[in-house]
Formats: C-alpha cells, structure tokens, sequence
C-alpha cells in the first residue's frame, strides 16, 4: 500500500514537473488521468451507483478485474414510490438484456427476477424504494462484457450499462 501511494505522488509530482515547465506535452492529462483513477481505486473500493426518478444510473460503465471481489453500492436517491417506480441492479451473466427486461416486467412476484432466467444473474440487489441503498458483493466473473439494468418495468430502456471484466495480470 505504501508503494501504492509512493507511485501515486511520484506521478501527481511528475504531472506537476511536466505542468510547471509548460510543458505542451499530451503526457500531462494522461498522467492526470492515470493519477485519478489510481485514487479512485485506492478509495477503495466500492462503486457507487445512483438511481434516479430520470431512470437513469449515475455509472453506466465500469471495470474491475477478473477474481477481485467487488462491492456495489446502489442508493435510491429518488422519490418514487417503490411500487411506482423502484430501482434495483441485476448484472447479468448471460443472455439479452432486452429479453431479460421484457420478462421482468411480468415478475413482480420475484421481485422482477424472472424465475426462469436466474441463470442469467450473475448478482442482483433487491427492489429499493425512495432513500434506500443496497449492497451487492460478488467474485469478478471471467474477462469479458456484462449487461447490467434496472429490471423495474419501462426502466431498462435508460436504466442500464455494461460492467468489463479485465483479465487479472
Ligand atoms: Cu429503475
């Protein structure tokens, strides 16, 4: 951890160097770049997700590493009541985000998880009402893409985004 951090200042340090000789150089905000998603990480951890009355999430992308344990944090920061408009994560592991989203929309009794389909989930939360958060914790799948959406009825059409799954070094 501490030579984490070590790193970390060497290339906020270097970005200043570069930065401080007026330097044109295109390394500046890659550097930047490089230096904001290492402090993201080292935050650690938990990607944060927000769900609107928009029906939008506020993380429509984002990567994690095959094997590592991931933490989601979902927080309902709408006003919608739950049987109006909820939100919950479901990310799949499989299968058409379109076709899980059509068939979830009759599912209320599963909490729109389609019990015929539960194979394609590779982790989901449950429906959140106004103000509520939920906290979704899994093993990082095999590299590659996944789907991932609000399975409320009508949300998945804006409610949704693609989780990457980089290959562990
Ligand atoms: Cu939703």
């Amino acid at each position: 951890m501490r030579t984490f951090t070590n790193s970390l200042f060497a290339l906020l340090f270097a970005s200043l160097l570069i930065v401080g000789c007026g330097g044109e150089s295109a390394d500046t905000s890659a550097a930047a770049e490089t230096a904001d998603q290492s402090a993201e990480a080292a935050n650690s951890g938990a990607i944060v997700i927000e769900a609107t009355d928009m029906l939008q999430f506020s993380v429509t992308e984002f990567s994690v590493t095959e094997g590592e344990e991931v933490t989601i944090i979902l927080k309902n920061v709408g006003q919608m009541a739950k049987e109006m408009g909820g939100h919950n994560l479901v990310i799949l592991t499989e299968g058409d985000v379109q076709e899980f989203g059509v068939a979830a929309a009759s599912a209320s009794a599963t909490g729109y998880i389609p019990a015929d389909m539960e194979a394609w989930v590779l982790a989901h939360t449950e429906l959140l009402g106004p103000g509520e958060e939920a906290t979704l914790t899994f093993t990082a799948p095999a590299a590659g893409t996944y789907d991932f959406l609000c399975s409320f009825p009508g949300h998945f059409g804006t409610m949704r985004g693609v989780m990457t799954v980089e290959a562990a070094m």
